[in-house]
């Protein structure tokens, strides 16, 4: 870790540790360490030819049901392989040390949760819950729906089952977004973790909060379209600078307890 790095580390430490109220956001890019692709990078070897914005969609499904079926369930798959990195660890225990902590996350991975995260908002849903397209009756995947070349149909209205997650055009879930927009509003700082910044509404959350002047901490190895409002930007993979951030934090929240 060079000279700079710890500086900037040591900063955003001092801020984060001062908060009582902390707000994060995250992206796929702090699953990225867990071998789960970027929404974009999940476009390897036979996907690579397809835009994600187009199968992430109701357009794309009907024009296509079993290739977005076959789209998810190889990407449920890899988020089943995967585990936890050291940076959904590190989210974890700065949630255990601070009085208000809300994990807000695009994600629909459950990688936060296996991590120990608790209060987890998913704005984007959840790739390993499925219900009908049609009538939104919950649907429990079986082993042979897996490899099936089409989606399964509902048993009630026969339309076909997807996913549990928000597509694009598609409406974000309007209790999990309030209470997002409610952390923005109140938090003491908001951090930004592994996200391109580009997918509305879940973007405008840290516009929200600079808005009000909460400091932006942002965590990511590329600059993003959230990089130039952040009061700090820690440019590195958030599974190598999570851990040491939280750590940083640890000590100075220690350092108050017991004051030398
Ligand atoms: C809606 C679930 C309202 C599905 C997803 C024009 C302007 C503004 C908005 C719009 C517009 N045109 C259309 C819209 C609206 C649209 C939108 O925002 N489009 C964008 C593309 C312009 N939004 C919507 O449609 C939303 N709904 O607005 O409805 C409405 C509805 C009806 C009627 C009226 C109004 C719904 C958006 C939700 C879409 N669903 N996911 C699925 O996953 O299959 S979004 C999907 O893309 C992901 O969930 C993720 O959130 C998002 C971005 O994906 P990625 O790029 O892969 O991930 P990320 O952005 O996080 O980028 C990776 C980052 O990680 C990079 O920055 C990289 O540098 C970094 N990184 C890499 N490695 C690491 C790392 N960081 C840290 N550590 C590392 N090791
Ligand atoms: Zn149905």
């Amino acid at each position: 870790m060079n000279e700079k790095m710890e500086r900037l580390i040591e900063s955003a430490a001092e801020i984060i540790a001062a908060a009582r109220r902390i707000a994060v956001l995250t992206g796929a890019g702090v699953s990225a360490e867990s071998g789960v692709g970027t929404f974009r990078d999940a476009q390897t070897g036979l996907w690579s030819r397809f835009d994600p914005q187009q199968l992430a969609s109701q357009e794309g499904f009907a024009a296509d049901p079993g290739r977005v079926w076959r789209w998810y369930m190889h990407r449920l798959e890899m988020v089943e392989r995967a585990r936890p990195n050291p940076g959904h660890a590190a989210l974890a225990a700065l949630e255990a040390m601070t009085p208000t902590f809300t994990l807000i996350t695009q994600n629909v991975d459950d990688l936060h949760e296996r991590a120990g995260s608790r209060n987890v908002l998913h704005l984007h849903g959840r790739i390993e819950r499925f219900h009908c397209n049609g009538c939104g009756l919950p649907y429990t995947l079986r082993m042979e729906d897996r490899d099936a070349p089409m989606p399964p149909t509902c048993t009630f209205c026969t339309d076909y089952i997807r996913p549990s997650v928000v597509w694009f055009g598609e409406l974000l879930p309007a209790q999990e977004l309030a209470e997002a927009q409610r952390a923005a509003e109140t938090c003491d700082v908001f951090l930004v973790i592994g996200t391109s910044g580009v997918v509305y509404p879940a973007a405008h959350l840290p516009v929200m909060a600079k808005r009000r002047a909460a400091p932006i901490i942002e965590v990511n190895p590329e600059e993003s379209a959230l990089s130039e409002m952040a009061e700090i930007w820690l440019s590195g993979p958030s599974g190598a600078l999570l851990p040491r951030l939280v750590e940083a934090v640890r000590l100075r929240r220690a350092g108050q307890e017991n004051p030398r």
